[in-house]
């Protein structure tokens, strides 16, 4: 049986110039993976820890070698002597070797980027792509674009408060769907500059204009998908409304309008855009501590609208476990960081998948060129993926390794 023989971390760059954690696992038969931890600006309080120094001297404090060096000095040496390469064995032993409830002591960014740099490294020992190795010989199909091509709350510094506006395309096939994607995406561009509200791009890749409402831009991209060709029949709409950044003492604050909304006035907000415009699913439309809200929106709307929950199940299985409970949101949106391990990450999908639960798998704002959630996407038979805009490497490289998955399924037998 082969085994890990030698696991080393590496302080490197995320899309937004702050450092993140790189590590490499090597096996007894020479297979090598490399891992890359993404990082939220819109962190969930629920989330596992992202270990920083805190040195106000290196990289603003957002430095990560003491990550770095858990994974040199902590991790490595029990990994190598673990005597095999079971992923559950190894990401098991990580969450031992922490002994925190969130990862805390180690650092989750140290501990994904081993879990899934072990995970490349097993698959390439078996000769078998990423996403057989994580999702098996059952059939295999390609996952919705979800594509954020308007940003605003934290990951743009304009006026708009809601984070995400993204698009569905829903083709035959996810080289369509992304074609789609991509010819809106610059119909969007073109009808901006048109308006004089040509801007620059957020986080991940949309455009980032000073709009009136948010109305105003969902309305924006109505004509974008409409002047580009398409009907609503083959692309919806989707918002993430990110709310938990506007809760304070039970009231939601839009900082950048200045405006104060309740619980119930959000619903109603929410449930009247979903009325007017073709938008097929919403994540977090109300805060993490808010599920009588989640409830009350999931029983007015959930029948129609997908309801995703990030910043309200952190891909936790604890967390989602309440949600099915109390029957709050019918989506759960994965990011492997939030977790920790690919591990968690896989057992919280199937839980999902088991109760009804759509999943999404999602990038975060502060992303890099590791395209593991691409395969995830597909090792699962996930419904969607978002992965931002058709713009920047960080967010197209997903989307490229997706392309090269469908076309690898298109020529096996
Ligand atoms: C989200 C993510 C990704 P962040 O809220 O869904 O789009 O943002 O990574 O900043 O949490
Ligand atoms: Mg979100």
């Amino acid at each position: 049986m082969e085994k890990i023989v030698a696991v080393k971390g590496l302080e490197v760059l995320d899309s937004r110039g702050n450092p993140t954690v790189c590590a490499q696992v090597v096996l007894s038969d020479g297979s090598a993976g490399v891992g890359i931890s993404p990082s939220g600006a819109s962190t969930g309080v629920y989330e596992a820890f992202e270990l920083r120094d805190g040195d106000k001297e290196r990289y603003g404090g957002k430095g990560v070698q003491n990550a770095v060096d858990n994974i040199n000095n902590v991790i490595a040496k029990p990994l190598c002597e673990l005597g095999s390469t079971s992923q559950q064995a190894a990401d098991e032993l990580m969450i031992s070797l922490d002994g925190t409830q969130n990862k805390s002591k180690l650092g989750a960014n140290a501990i994904l980027a081993v879990s899934i740099a072990l995970a490349r490294a097993t698959a390439q020992s078996y000769n078998l792509s990423l996403y057989r190795y994580l999702g098996g010989i059952g059939k295999k199909s390609m996952p919705i674009p979800m594509m954020n091509i308007l940003n605003g709350g934290a990951h743009a510094s304009n006026n708009v408060d809601i984070q995400e506006f993204m698009i569905l395309p829903r083709e035959e096939t996810f080289a369509d769907a992304l074609r789609v994607g991509s010819e809106i995406y610059h119909k969007l561009g073109k009808i901006l500059g048109d308006k004089g509200l040509r801007s620059g791009v957020g986080d991940e890749g949309g455009f980032a204009p000073n709009i009136k409402s948010d109305r105003d831009a969902l309305e924006l991209i109505c004509e974008a998908i409409v002047t580009a060709g398409f009907g609503f029949d083959r692309v919806g709409l989707a918002l993430d409304v990110a709310s938990s950044e506007w809760y304070r003492d039970g009231k939601y604050f839009m900082p950048k309008r200045g405006v104060y909304l309740s619980s119930g006035e959000l619903i109603n907000m929410v449930e009247e855009l979903c009325r007017d415009f073709p938008i097929l699913s919403v994540e977090d439309p109300l805060s993490e501590d808010d599920w009588d809200g989640f409830c009350e929106l999931t029983k007015r709307i959930g029948g129609r609208v997908q309801l995703v929950g990030d910043d309200l199940f952190v891909t936790n299985r604890k967390r989602l476990e309440m949600g099915i409970k109390k029957q709050a949101a019918n989506a759960i949106l994965i990011k492997p960081n939030q977790i920790g391990t690919v591990t968690e990450t896989l057992d919280v999908i199937s839980l999902a998948a088991k109760n009804g639960y759509n999943t999404v798998i999602s990038h975060r704002s502060g992303e890099s060129e590791d395209t593991f959630i691409a395969d995830l996407a597909v090792a699962v038979n996930a419904t969607m993926i978002k992965s931002g805009a058709p713009c920047r490497t960080d967010r197209v490289a997903k989307y490229n390794r997706l392309l090269a998955i469908e076309s690898a399924l298109s020529q096996s037998i």
